[in-house]
């Protein structure tokens, strides 16, 4: 039955685990002795037996003996406690760190030794979600890309948050940890079993707080070293194309076609995929000023957001080829017909302006 708290797979979820079934008979032994005596007491003593009630004021042996006997009793919860807590604490000696960023909505992964670093963004499909398709086996709980870390290795945390507080929590590690923005806060977890792991904030983070899970693939040693080799390659790869791209001039029908999937994927939920917007929410993007005239404002809003609104940069997220095709797209869809041509390096260039 998953009343209890699950015993996990880590050193320390297990200690958290028997920390808490300790505790949790001390609690069973004391309301038995309670209210045993009180129930006892009651029904021995009772009225109609013609029991005679004491008549003392203050008595110091009482009073002494319920303040030692809590005192005692916590002072013996508080050593366990103590020692899980520390040792929970104790991030030292990690041979893996890795930053943890939570933004709404989606957690972003970056391996301080190794040149790597990506969003992970909830993959259940939106069909499933508006009930429009069964619900998978891991709904909520599936995502594009997945952390990665290696097993029986000490990996450390340092968890913050691009904005709002959100929580890192991942039930089988007994790590949540809370991300704020501003701060850094440290967890750790050594995984002794390959396996994939789910997770999910536990703080509530604004709207769709539900809609960005953690899941944790923990890869043996030489498996973990070979998904790493291949990712720093394919992230230095995308570099230089990056880079490549800033001299091109990409056709209108290749930028087109790939800002619409972008669009589609990224934009469309709030601004709509015909473009118009939820009226009093989502402004609408056909036809709008900002769309038509100011292509540098436009760049900017794509790349960083608008504070104080549910619109949120894409810069770190998507490729400069992807932010000029979606700005491309935008001001020549839904009849906004601007024929203007946003290319990479038109994105670059906002991008070396506001540093
Ligand atoms: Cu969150």
């Amino acid at each position: 039955m998953p009343l209890n708290l699950s015993q996990g797979v880590t050193n320390i979820s297990e200690q958290v685990y028997d920390l808490h079934m300790t505790i949790f008979y001390i609690c069973c032994i004391i309301g038995f002795i309670v209210f045993g005596a009180m129930f006892y007491s009651i029904v021995r003593h009772r009225k109609s037996r013609g029991v005679k009630p004491a008549n003392f004021h203050e008595s110091t042996k009482v009073e002494i003996l319920w303040t030692a006997i809590p005192f005692l009793i916590l002072i013996g919860m508080a050593i366990p406690a103590t020692k899980t807590l520390i040792a929970m604490e104790n991030s030292d000696d990690a041979e893996l760190t890795i930053q943890v960023t939570g933004s709404q909505w989606k957690w972003h992964y970056k391996y301080f030794e190794h040149d790597l670093e990506f969003y992970s963004v909830l993959a259940t499909p939106k069909k499933q979600i508006e009930n429009k398709l069964a619900k998978g086996d891991n709904y909520l709980l599936e995502v594009d890309r997945p952390l990665v870390i290696p097993t029986n290795t000490k990996v450390r945390f340092l968890m913050t948050s691009d904005d709002v507080i959100h929580s890192w929590w991942v039930p089988e590690f007994a790590v949540k940890k809370d991300a704020n923005p501003g701060f850094i806060n440290e967890a750790w977890t050594n995984v002794p079993k390959a396996g994939i792991y789910r997770g999910q904030c536990a703080e509530l983070c604004g709207k769709d707080h539900g809609f960005m899970p953690v899941v944790v693939i923990a890869k043996e040693q030489a498996d973990f070293d070979a998904w790493l080799a291949e990712q720093v390659a394919k992230q230095k790869a995308k570099q230089e194309e990056e880079q490549r791209l800033l001299a091109m001039q990409l056709p209108e029908q290749e930028l087109m076609e790939l800002g619409k999937r972008t669009y589609d994927q990224f934009c469309a939920a709030c601004h709509q995929p015909n473009g118009q917007g939820l009226p009093g929410m989502f402004p609408a993007l056909a036809g709008s000023e900002m769309v038509t005239k100011d292509a540098d404002g436009h760049i900017d809003i794509v790349l960083y957001g608008k504070t104080g609104t549910a619109m949120a940069g894409y810069g770190k997220q998507l490729s400069l080829k992807e932010l000029a095709a979606v700005v491309t797209y935008e001001r020549n869809a839904w009849g906004n017909d601007t024929g203007e041509l946003i290319q990479a390096a038109d994105v670059q260039a906002r991008k070396n302006a506001a540093e």
